[in-house]
């Protein structure tokens, strides 16, 4: 396993696995995170990890004062204090066509994660929806929803996240 696969599966889902408890805010101590892992069979050097943080593809992970946290994509409970934000006026989420019909009847909605995640960009939706097949890029009318009441947190590798986004904002392609 790749070690942002090993820090992705025990930073956002399974922490118990290897035992470690993350504090309220998702974060557990860097060093007591390798010792963990190491004692599970699964060994790197503080240098390696801090290489994955800093070149990360899309800035999954955060290092502060010896604490490290996933950014966003959490199972586990945590609160990460994102901020409040209001969105653009659109933003998009990539998908495959085989839930759209769902999608259509009941919006989009966080399934196992907090929240939904929506990209900034076609682009980047269409990425996350080609990690499940043919990507099918909706577009959320995120200014409609933020007017409607609906609010938006902006995590720090630049995911916007959402409780639901309802059938009626969604158009697509
Ligand atoms: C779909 C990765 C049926 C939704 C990515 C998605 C992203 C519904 C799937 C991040 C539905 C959930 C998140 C409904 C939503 N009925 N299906 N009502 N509402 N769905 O993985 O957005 O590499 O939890 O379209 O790059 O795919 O982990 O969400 O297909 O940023 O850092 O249910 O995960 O980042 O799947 O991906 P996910 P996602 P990382």
């Amino acid at each position: 396993m790749k070690i942002s696969k090993f820090l992705s599966r025990h930073l956002r889902h399974e922490p118990h696995r290897i035992g470690i408890t993350l504090d309220a805010h998702g974060r557990v101590d860097v060093e007591e995170l390798i010792r963990a892992a190491g004692a599970h069979g699964f060994t790197f050097t503080r240098a390696e990890l801090e290489e994955v943080v800093a070149t990360s593809d899309k800035q999954r992970f955060a290092v502060e004062d010896g604490l490290i946290r996933a950014n966003q994509g959490h199972s586990v409970p945590v609160d990460l204090d994102l901020p409040v934000r209001r969105p653009p006026a659109r933003l998009y989420h990539g998908t495959v066509g085989r839930f759209l019909p769902a999608i259509r009847a009941e919006g989009l909605r966080a399934m196992s994660r907090h929240a939904v995640h929506l990209s900034p960009d076609r682009e980047t939706a269409a990425r996350v929806g080609a990690r499940r097949g043919r990507p099918v890029v909706l577009t959320v009318e995120a200014e409609a929803m933020y007017r409607d009441g609906h609010s938006f947190r902006l995590s720090s590798n630049g995911v916007w996240l959402a409780d639901r986004v309802p059938p009626r904002y969604l158009l697509e392609p």
